[in-house]
């Protein structure tokens, strides 16, 4: 039994909602992380050994009748609300560090130049690549008339969505996506399996609590190091871990914050960071979660299942509960 797990299902705090999370939330202020190095990222292979948990708590999750929403995921369009992504190149030598460049057109035509900050940051750029092995969160300079540039290499051959997370002055957070290309043959990899622990750099990050499509799911991750819990965290990007969640199959972008910020007086700087997130359907999702440690920032990733379906209830059977039996212990039904 994993209680704190099924709680996260039924207690519902701070929904953020699909697609337009960063808007928010978006009074960060007061901290001012120290500089970290921009642009962490990483790179995963299947690990065997992280299956699926069994827990079976899912059987009174009944998932809420959400499906009557309407309302489209974000980083699914490249042109939404009159707002529009619009990279200079969208192919790429793969393992070369590129300048590359992008605007953001506005309802007029034109570049926009005026953006709200977000959590520290005028916009967001993330990229991945298209089978979620490899994810990077950038933040672009403004190089001067409404262009954005960032140092991005794309480590493989490969099809890669970009996402620019932003608030244009005036208007609400938009997540666009547009599709890269870094040329070469490429062997997709298969999605890791799900699992509740990420290794890297020594760190291990566990993750408690389950998505519930059309429901606010908490997620709580615990990093430690060495087996000690980490409880010195630094604030990156205004909170002390920034969660990004990608839909498998679609790349549907869903950008969810901790529950808590620095300083303000109650949110401990580890081990634990708790995030709540909505995804709007079932199926396999891609956290990743950066965190700032002694002046790194590192990302640990993890393949998440929502809306999972409760195990099929034994069958009933004639057969009285309690059989006398002289096969031993066999039958013992796993939940
Ligand atoms: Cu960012």
């Amino acid at each position: 039994m994993n209680t704190p797990a099924k709680l996260g299902a039924y207690v519902l705090g701070l929904a953020v909602i699909f697609g337009g999370a960063l808007g928010a939330g978006s009074a960060v202020g007061s901290v001012s992380p120290p500089p970290a190095a921009d642009g962490h990222q990483v790179h995963t292979t299947p690990s065997p050994g992280q299956a699926a948990d069994g827990h079976g708590a899912h059987t009174e999750t009944a998932p809420s009748q959400a499906a009557t929403k309407t309302s489209i995921p974000g980083g699914l369009q490249m042109s939404q609300d009159g707002y529009t992504l619009t990279p200079e190149t969208t192919t790429v030598k793969p393992g070369e560090a590129t300048d590359f460049r992008f605007t953001v057109t506005g309802p007029d035509g034109r570049p926009v130049t005026g953006y709200q900050v977000q959590h520290d940051k005028k916009l967001h750029f993330i990229v991945v690549s298209r089978d979620l092995g490899s994810f990077q969160h950038l933040h672009p300079e403004e190089a001067g008339g409404g262009v954005w540039s960032v140092k991005l290499t794309l480590p493989g051959a490969g099809a890669y969505r970009a996402f620019a997370d932003f608030a244009p002055e005036g208007g609400t957070g938009l997540t666009l996506g547009a599709d890269l290309h870094a040329e070469g043959d490429y062997t997709p990899k298969a999605l890791p399996a799900a699992g509740r622990t990420s290794t890297v750099d020594g760190y291990t990050v566990t993750l408690d609590g389950d998505l519930t499509p059309g429901a606010s799911s908490k997620l709580t991750l615990k990093v430690s190091r060495d087996g000690k819990p980490v409880t010195d965290l630094q604030p990156y990007l205004g909170a002390y871990g920034h969660l990004v969640a990608l839909r498998a199959g679609d790349l549907a972008y869903l950008h969810v914050h901790p529950d808590g910020e620095p300083g303000d007086g109650k949110t401990p700087a580890g081990p634990e960071i708790t995030f709540y997130a909505e995804v709007p359907s079932r199926g396999d999702y891609r956290l990743f979660l950066d965190f700032q440690h002694e002046g790194a920032v590192r990302t640990a990733d993890f393949t998440a299942r929502a809306g999972e379906l409760p195990a099929p209830a034994a069958t009933p059977s004639p057969e009285p509960t309690a059989t006398p039996s002289t096969s031993g212990s066999h039958g013992t039904h796993n939940h």
